[in-house]
């Protein structure tokens, strides 16, 4: 019998997620490590539970923004995307990522022929052609405007008046997929939290969409993928950074491992980015004669200290600073339980710490020493008593454990981990009620009481793994059955409490 109630079944089912890929013309900053966590919470839920995972993440190299930045800093654009993708990369260690495999749109190898062939493909629906075109755009967001997107012609996302160009592209039929695409999020083949962006991506697509730019003359942009048989123009942004979602699993190169695991189960990725990937990318899909991603998932926008980060502001965090002053953990549990996943979320020094000491240093920290105190000071060694795990116990971590897994399914990382916490306050009132000290309780109703509070312990620390690794070993690598005895070694000092 095991020490914990929780148990996983092997669902063996694939599980294909994904996160935005991040542009290079700087280093991470803290917004970008919030959907990298979230996304590694459910790869590692899902491999918990037997699923087969593919975690993918990376950069995304080409345009006119790290061109600029480039020529800024006189280095080449290869230069510069390699300095800051190693940035990115190096992002695994410092948050502790599982992903599977980092792309890099640069890569000629592995990314660029999924660009040809899908582009191929666009072009053999029909769906590509050229036109001139006199349009607003915006080199933050990389993408041509109309008036309706800007406020106060302005782009309301970078601030910034975007530049008239006048030029020969070519267009992507984007119009021709409104209904369709309407269509199929209404019925729910393409799920998109939360269910208010749904809304506003069909009353978009109600609208009707308008084609896109999907190329740019190379003299303008020369940093970038050919387009194919033409090479006086560039792919532009989306079908070169888009199809990252397919050329990483072997599209173009390895048909069976692309077939193993597209479509994605889940792409997460900002709310700034949902129309590209709600409209852009399912239409690309479609005319491609592919199936269709099953759920987008966009979190909203971090800001610090209720500002949005801006090197003009001066307020950009890097999440190595942070991880190297408050650990890892530390880091993953504020993004995922204080900001909310679905709308802004702001980080602040006080409110990090304070969310630390309550809920780290004070209601796990504690509640493990308690327990390990308990134990340690007991007379001699706990029967492994499975069979008689007090029923309220049992029956609280079950509850519990069926309210992360609904929580998680609906991209509710904060509910789960207040869900896990309501374990811990439960197991503090449950020593504060039985008093396992109390000289007046038989050795043998102690020795119980001790059972299934290591039994809870255990639980915790099984249910924290996908969300708080190295916290979640700590804890369950030192509570082991030896014989017909549980035993509890060193439980370490989990946090220390922040001035
Ligand atoms: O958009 N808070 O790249 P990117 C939360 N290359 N999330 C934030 C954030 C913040 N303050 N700032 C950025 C791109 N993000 C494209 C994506 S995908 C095929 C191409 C998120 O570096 C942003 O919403 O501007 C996006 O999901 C990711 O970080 C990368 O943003």
């Amino acid at each position: 019998m095991p020490v914990s109630v929780v148990t996983y079944t092997i669902m063996d089912k694939k599980f294909y997620i994904t996160t935005a890929i991040d542009y290079v013309n700087g280093p991470p900053h803290i917004g970008h490590s919030l959907e990298k966590i979230q996304a590694d919470v459910l790869a590692r839920y899902a491999r918990v539970n037997g699923d087969k995972v593919f975690f993918l993440t990376g950069t995304d190299e080409h345009g006119t923004k790290i061109q600029k930045m480039a020529a800024d800093q006189g280095l080449s654009p290869k230069k510069l995307a390699d300095a800051n993708s190693k940035k990115f990369k190096d992002l695994k260690k410092v948050l502790n990522l599982s992903w599977d495999e980092f792309i890099r749109t640069t890569d000629s190898k592995k990314h660029w022929p999924g660009v040809f062939k899908i582009w191929d493909a666009l072009v053999k629906s029909g769906d590509i052609y050229k036109r001139a075109y006199r349009g607003l755009y915006c080199t933050g967001c990389e993408s041509f405007k109309t008036e309706s997107d800007l406020i106060e012609g302005k782009c309301p996302i970078h601030n910034k008046e975007p530049e008239l160009v006048e030029e020969e592209n070519y267009f992507f039929r984007l119009s021709a997929y409104s209904k369709i695409l309407k269509k199929k999020i209404e019925e729910g083949e393409l799920k998109i939290f939360p269910e208010f962006r749904s809304k506003e991506i069909i009353s978009l697509m109600e609208k009707g969409l308008e084609d896109v730019s999907f190329s740019r003359p190379k003299e303008k942009l020369s940093w970038g993928i050919p387009v194919p048989g033409d090479d006086t123009q560039v792919i532009y942004v989306w079908a070169d950074a888009l199809t990252n979602y397919i050329s990483a699993i072997g599209y173009a190169r390895d048909e069976k491992e692309f077939e193993k695991w597209w479509p994605a189960d889940v792409h997460a990725i900002g709310k700034d980015i949902l129309r590209f990937h709600a409209a852009i990318w399912p239409a690309m899909l479609l005319s491609a004669k592919l199936p269709l991603p099953k759920k987008i998932f966009a979190h909203g926008f971090i800001t610090v200290e209720g500002q949005k980060i801006s090197k003009s502001i001066g307020n950009v965090i890097s999440p190595n600073d942070l991880v190297e002053k408050y650990g890892t953990d530390s880091f993953r549990y504020y993004f995922l339980r204080e900001v909310s996943p679905f709308e802004d979320g702001d980080y602040s020094e006080t409110k990090f710490k304070d969310r630390h000491n309550a809920d780290l240093a004070h209601g796990l920290g504690n509640f493990a020493a308690r327990v390990a105190g308990l134990v340690g000071k007991f007379s001699h060694p706990i029967r492994n008593d499975f069979k008689n795990m007090e029923l309220l116990l049992e029956q609280k971590i079950k509850t519990v454990q069926k309210n992360i897994d609904e929580h998680l399914f609906r991209f509710e990382f904060n509910d789960a981990l207040s869900e896990l916490w309501s374990l811990i306050s439960f197991g503090d009132v449950y020593i504060n009620d039985k008093k396992p000290w109390s000289k007046e309780l038989p050795d043998a109703e102690k020795e119980k009481i001790l059972f299934n509070l290591v039994a809870l312990l255990n639980s915790v620390g099984i249910l924290l793994s996908p969300f708080l690794p190295e916290t979640s070993k700590s804890i369950t690598k030192n509570i082991t059955l030896k014989g017909k005895y549980v035993q509890l070694k060193n439980i370490p000092k989990l946090f220390e409490l922040l001035e």
